[in-house]
């Protein structure tokens, strides 16, 4: 099947970069996305939910020693994640089960609900605390008393009686206190929130502040978000980026914001973020995030570019026609006048097609099992081969809209390497996992190992952006079609790869500034020193942070986005 004009108003790039490889082509351009480990890679399961190995080791955190047992039940589970990762790089240790552990945290206030999940004797045995107890040990870098914190009123006596002391706050043995030194380490209230969080927020830079999935004033984010968005659809891009900028700089502070002097700090903040942010404080909303959730034309925006396929710029000249709902679509795109005269529709008709299926989230599972399936095709025909699930699956999303892989192979040198990503996708096809494909070849000239200009504003690696599903034979199958991005990356880049395909998307693109402002140019595809155009290559993503000469932060505080 030739689809001849198919991107109707997106630009040349994109369309240039377009090549047949499935039955069905579509354009270059990715819906608006709404948002932790590879099962299949040892490395990138093991970069994600270790604990900060290098800052553990430059102090003891004020859980040190501490045997917790986090109780999931009534808990979100981004926040539950974010929990588990706050006491581990603290230092606590983390037990499997709770006979094993001195202090249960849990969100249960019930007796008899926390009896469906622990024994009532045992219980009596342990400290049981409320979630705060860790957020605001964190916050005052020691151990607080359990007393303030027990969780169920009956077990308050016991909470008090067992409450386990850290041994940060006992005194270390010279050898053991040797690294803690080296981070102005000599009092209990410098660990790491006030050494390593505090400073950090302040960065204007999102790759050196910690961003988690959630943050403390995670509703904030999400009405500034909305009105982000808006911008997008707009087509503002320089207002957007400045609500992107303060979004990404409120993702970085650690405590609740309750009143106007605590901001002072947070970069980015001007004049009119600093009102909505006024505004949130005493109402909980910004009345004009409010106002546009209600806005047809908002509304209508966000759906048409939830539709595969079409941006902004398509969605609002559909608007413009009169469109509003997807049937009204359907019944545009259906008609043979707008065939292919409008420009994209047989692609936006295969997008609404498949609309409803792509807009259902990827839970974790799922991702690991197409990892699965990819790095099985790999090794059948590249044995060898090395794969990182990357995106947000890596940075701890519970969900994710689509699942992003890059793999390289030991022998893969040149930035198509025997056109791996052919190879693969072409396999896939075959074994009926991928049903439509979208191209965007390198442009990386022959022979050159360094990076040529990026066409598609991104990187250069060979990439295929796929649409897949899974067989029927998998547990996992529910006849429902996933996103899948390839991207492969020659084994010399192949780390730098792995850091840009995880993101987020600001973190990401200051890490580009960063790179800059040190002499060197970052994407994906690589690090050059500007001055003489030199590749830098890392063997490992520690070392492409150290090359950067950036701090290591790991993926799952790289969520610099929503
Ligand atoms: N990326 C980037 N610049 C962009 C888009 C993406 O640097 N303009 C990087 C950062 C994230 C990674 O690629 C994958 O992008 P997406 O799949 O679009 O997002 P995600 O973070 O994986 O989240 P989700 O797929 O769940 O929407
Ligand atoms: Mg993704
Ligand atoms: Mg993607």
């Amino acid at each position: 099947m030739r689809v001849k004009h198919l991107l109707g108003h997106q630009s040349l790039k994109y369309k240039n970069a377009l090549r047949a490889t499935g039955e069905v082509i579509m354009p270059f351009k990715r819906p608006r996305p709404p948002p932790v480990p590879h099962a299949t890679n040892s490395s990138s399961t093991s970069t994600l939910l270790s604990t900060n190995h290098e800052h553990k080791r430059l102090r003891r955190g004020c859980l040190h020693g501490i045997k917790a047992y986090i109780l999931s039940a009534k808990i979100d589970g981004a926040e539950y994640e974010i929990l588990i990762g706050e006491a581990e790089e603290n230092g606590a240790e983390l037990c499997k089960t709770p006979a094993e552990a001195d202090i249960i945290v849990t969100a249960i206030g019930m007796k008899k609900r926390l009896e469906r999940h622990i024994d009532w004797n045992m219980a009596k045995g342990k400290a049981v605390v409320r979630p705060d107890w860790i957020r605001d040990s964190v916050k005052k870098s020691e151990a607080l008393p359990c007393g303030d914190y027990a969780a169920i009123s009956d077990l308050l006596d016991s909470s008090i009686e067992n409450c386990p002391e850290s041994s940060s706050s006992q005194s270390q043995p010279p050898d053991q206190a040797e690294a803690s030194t080296s981070q102005h380490q000599s009092t209990k209230e410098s660990t790491l929130p006030d050494l390593v969080y505090e400073p950090r927020y302040k960065s204007r830079f999102a790759c050196e502040r910690y961003s988690p999935l959630i943050c403390p004033n995670q509703d904030l984010v999400k009405e500034l978000h909305i009105i982000k968005l808006a911008r997008e659809m707009e087509s503002e891009e320089r207002s957007a980026l400045s609500y992107s900028r303060a979004i990404s700089a409120i993702k970085a502070f650690p405590e609740k914001i309750k009143s106007m002097s605590q901001i002072s700090d947070i970069p980015y903040l001007g004049d009119k973020l600093t009102g909505m942010i006024q505004e949130f404080l005493s109402k909980s909303t910004i009345s004009q995030a409010r106002q546009l959730s209600s806005d047809t034309r908002y509304q209508t925006l966000i759906s048409f570019t939830s539709v595969y396929g079409i941006g902004p710029h398509t969605a609002r000249h559909l608007y413009d026609l009169g469109l509003r709902t997807f049937d009204d679509l359907s019944r545009y795109l259906g008609s043979d006048d707008n065939a292919e005269g409008s420009g994209g529709s047989f692609a936006w008709r295969e997008g609404l097609r498949l609309r409803d299926e792509l807009s259902v989230k990827i839970p974790r599972a799922e991702v690991e099992e197409m990892g699965r399936l990819v790095d099985n095709a790999l090794q059948d025909i590249l044995p060898g081969s090395e794969s990182t699930i990357c995106g947000g699956y890596r940075r701890g999303k519970l969900e994710s809209n689509d699942v992003d892989i890059v793999f390289t192979h030991p022998q893969g040198q040149g930035n198509k390497a025997n056109n791996m990503i052919a190879r693969l996708v072409e396999r896939m096809r075959k074994d009926g996992l991928i049903t439509h494909t979208m191209h965007a070849p390198s442009v990386r000239s022959k022979g050159s190992l360094r990076p040529p200009t990026n066409h598609d504003g991104w990187d250069t690696l060979d990439k295929s952006l796929t649409i897949f599903n899974l067989p029927k034979t998998s547990p996992y199958y529910k006849g429902i079609h996933r996103r899948l991005d390839l991207i492969y990356a020659p084994r010399e880049v192949y780390w730098t790869a792995v850091v840009g395909w995880t993101g987020s998307t600001m973190f990401e693109r200051d890490l580009r500034l960063w790179a800059k402002q040190k002499g060197l140019k970052f994407d994906s595809s690589g690090i050059t020193r500007r001055r003489d155009t030199k590749a830098l290559y890392a063997t490992s993503e520690r070392d492409v942070f150290k090359l950067l000469e950036l701090e290591w932060i790991e993926p799952r505080l790289r969520n610099a986005d929503l």
